[in-house]
């Protein structure tokens, strides 16, 4: 790919945060979402590439989405794989809160994973230190103990992410009587894994069942910045959806173990993100009269660069279609 294409992607976040925060802290998710859908779809449609949506959010929560298998772009460039979470964590949108990201990944086609009928995984993400030491196959006892190691700290120096959802009570528990600490998140587990690989977040692991697309966007985001991650797909059947927060995590260990080039294949990977409400890695948007801020990261797996792209938007000089959105 190009590395012009990283500028693209971030023009494309920032294009769906600016949209979806316009709703932060309303109570409308869904509204929040769809704002962030249309804006991402149409600025896809000014980027030079023949894209393919492999992964797409909102099934699971039958939201607002880009669809799995949706043709974006504006063709006469390169065949890509896109992945895309418009809004991780509408919630977080509709109330206001912090970590809520507008994200995206892109690579070759053939590159990222194409599972639509997998909802949920398991997931274990953390950074260059602990690459080499932890892996879904070890106990989270194992897994804290052997990242302590490598990072020399004990283990009660660490600091495991985990969403607060009733199927991690065991997790939570286990981690817990490591003596390792625990943040305990609402939402947002894509910002959590990427915190997890980057020295001095306060995070150093990301554990348990989130969605699937966000491990394959988590996936992709570590992959540049040379940590690691691993998921397990969770084949849930969706008559399981009511009851989705008690999902059985004990009975999924007998699923294959997808690495980081199963999730998020080869070394040529771009990902992007823009804050929309204020988070640990991006601030979050903010309007003033006719001007609008954001902060976005991109970043390229073949070079490992790390951009922060701060960005002041005239909004009244914006094409009419993102006026409108
Ligand atoms: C997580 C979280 C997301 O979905 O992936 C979660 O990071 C998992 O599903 O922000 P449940 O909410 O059903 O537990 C989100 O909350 C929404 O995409
Ligand atoms: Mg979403
Ligand atoms: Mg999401």
């Amino acid at each position: 790919m190009e590395r012009e294409l990283a500028l693209e992607f971030v023009r494309v976040t920032e294009a769906a945060a600016l949209a979806s925060a316009r709703l932060m802290g309303r109570g409308k998710k869904n509204e929040a979402d769809q704002a962030a859908v249309s804006a991402m779809r149409a600025m896809f449609d000014t980027v030079q590439m023949e894209g393919k949506v492999m992964i797409g959010e909102g099934e699971k929560d039958e939201a607002p989405m880009l669809y799995i298998g949706e043709e974006l772009g504006a063709k006469n460039g390169p065949k890509l794989d896109v992945a895309v979470d418009p809004v991780e964590g509408t919630n977080l949108v509709a109330k206001g809160l912090p970590n809520a990201l507008a994200v995206l990944a892109i690579a070759p086609k053939g590159c990222l994973l194409h599972a639509p009928e997998a909802y949920y995984m398991d997931k274990i993400a953390t950074g260059p230190m602990g690459r080499d030491v932890v892996s879904l196959e070890l106990t989270p006892k194992e897994n804290l103990n052997r990242l302590a190691k490598a990072m020399q700290k004990d283990v009660s120096d660490l600091v495991a992410v985990i969403l607060d959802r009733p199927r991690h009570n065991k997790l939570i528990q286990k981690v817990r009587e490591t003596g390792a600490r625990v943040k305990l998140i609402t939402d947002g587990d894509v910002a959590a894994a990427v915190a997890a690989a980057q020295p001095n977040s306060g995070v150093d692991i990301a554990l348990g069942i989130g969605g699937a697309p966000e491990g394959v966007l988590a996936a992709a985001a570590l992959k540049c910045l040379g940590g690691k991650m691993e998921g397990r797909l969770l084949p849930v059947d969706p008559s399981e959806f009511k009851s989705k927060s008690e999902i059985d995590w004990e009975a999924h260990q007998g699923e294959p173990i997808l690495t980081m080039d199963d999730l998020a294949k080869g070394d040529d990977v771009i990902f992007a993100a823009t804050g929309i409400t204020d988070g640990s890695m991006l601030r979050g948007v903010r309007f003033m009269k006719e001007v609008a801020q954001t902060q976005s990261v991109v970043m390229r797996s073949k070079t490992g660069t790390v951009r922060t792209v701060d960005a002041t938007h005239r909004l009244d000089r914006k094409p009419r279609v993102f006026q409108e959105l």
